[in-house]
């Protein structure tokens, strides 16, 4: 057992009980990279874990292309969702919003005339991206292992550029792609091998016309692309600004939260460890952690936790870079 200090132990209290100040001031510690910080968080998250009264929350991933909807929808959706359960909570986290209308929308009108700023079951935070990509990182990783520990759903936003599908794949328990009517999307999606990577299809502007022919070949390529499933993957049409077809989302949203993570974060630990080795120390470093190490699974395991891992990473390397 690891000691708290007691002022780090009241931000734990705070955060559990979901006060947004300490939940907030908890993100910036598993955000930090400073070289103090990785002790501090594996204190929370022994203390969160010996302490739990609960599962760890189930993480939803919303990616698709800039514009298509993400933040409109998320607005929406948490407000239906908290409205069905009445003992759900909800953290979002948005990576990256690449405009400003989604930083406007992310809290929208909607959220605002229902939730007042202090309501706890409600959660909203944005982060940079850690690539010009729109990628995911170690960082967007810590944040999720704190969120999981204090609500029952958090759910990502990232925009489906580059690097963020394979990382969001990592990331989330349920991965829905938002595409908009006649982007084109369907054919640089395919391309670019992305229409591989999500549970389920949202075709978000369904108050469009152009929605219902997109909606056909959306379908129609979903057989080409995806070769490996037994059933086209659902695709739900809505509006987020109608609110049409969003019953049928939720309610695929609320099975998923309500039937649990399963393993949840613990079991992606060794894909951001990984992450975080390659940030740090290159390709030597990787290279390192796959020859002399066992990989990062068998890394973490031998050292008792991420945590513990990335300590002893950097002595392991050096030493056996001094003797090389
Ligand atoms: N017609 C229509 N417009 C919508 C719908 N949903 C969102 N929009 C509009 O589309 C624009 C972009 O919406 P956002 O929610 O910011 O989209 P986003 O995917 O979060 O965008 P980024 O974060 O910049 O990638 C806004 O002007 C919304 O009002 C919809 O269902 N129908
Ligand atoms: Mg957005």
């Amino acid at each position: 057992m690891i000691e708290l200090d007691p002022e780090l132990a009241a931000l734990v209290d705070g955060a559990r009980r979901l006060d947004k100040h300490a939940v907030a001031r908890c993100i910036s510690l598993f955000e930090d990279r400073r070289a103090g910080a990785p002790a501090r968080r594996a204190a929370v998250v022994e203390q969160l874990d010996r302490t739990a009264d609960r599962s760890p929350g189930t993480v939803l991933g919303l990616t698709g292309t800039p514009g298509s909807g993400k933040s409109t929808l998320l607005s929406r959706l948490t407000v239906d969702l908290l409205d069905a359960d009445d003992a759900l909570s909800i953290a979002v986290l948005a990576v990256d919003p690449s405009s400003q209308v989604s930083g406007g929308s992310l809290l929208g009108d909607r959220t605002r005339m229902r939730f007042t700023p202090d309501e706890r079951r409600l959660f909203f935070r944005s982060q940079a991206a850690e690539s010009d990509l729109g990628g995911l990182g170690p960082s967007s990783f810590q944040v999720c292992r704190l969120l999981t520990r204090l609500f029952d759903c958090v759910m990502i936003e990232t925009v489906g550029i580059g690097q963020s599908e394979a990382d969001i794949r990592h990331l989330a328990d349920r991965v829905y792609l938002v595409l908009q009517p006649l982007g084109g999307d369907e054919v640089q999606f395919l391309k670019a091998g992305i229409i591989e990577v999500p549970h389920a299809f949202i075709l978000n502007k369904c108050d469009e016309p152009a929605s219902v022919a997109s909606y056909h070949q959306l379908r129609g390529s979903m057989w080409l692309a995806r070769p490996f499933d037994d059933q086209i993957p659902p695709i739900f049409r809505t509006s987020a600004l109608t609110g049409e077809g969003l019953g049928e989302l939720e309610a695929d949203m609320l099975g998923r939260v309500h039937a649990g993570a399963g393993a949840g974060l613990v079991a992606r630990e060794p894909y951001f460890f990984g992450r975080w080795v390659d940030d740090e120390w290159g390709r030597v470093g990787g290279r390192f952690l796959a020859e002399r190490l066992g990989g990062a699974a068998a890394y973490l395991t031998s050292c008792g936790g991420y945590e513990a891992a990335q300590g002893a990473f950097g002595p392991a390397i050096t030493e056996h870079l001094a003797r090389a």
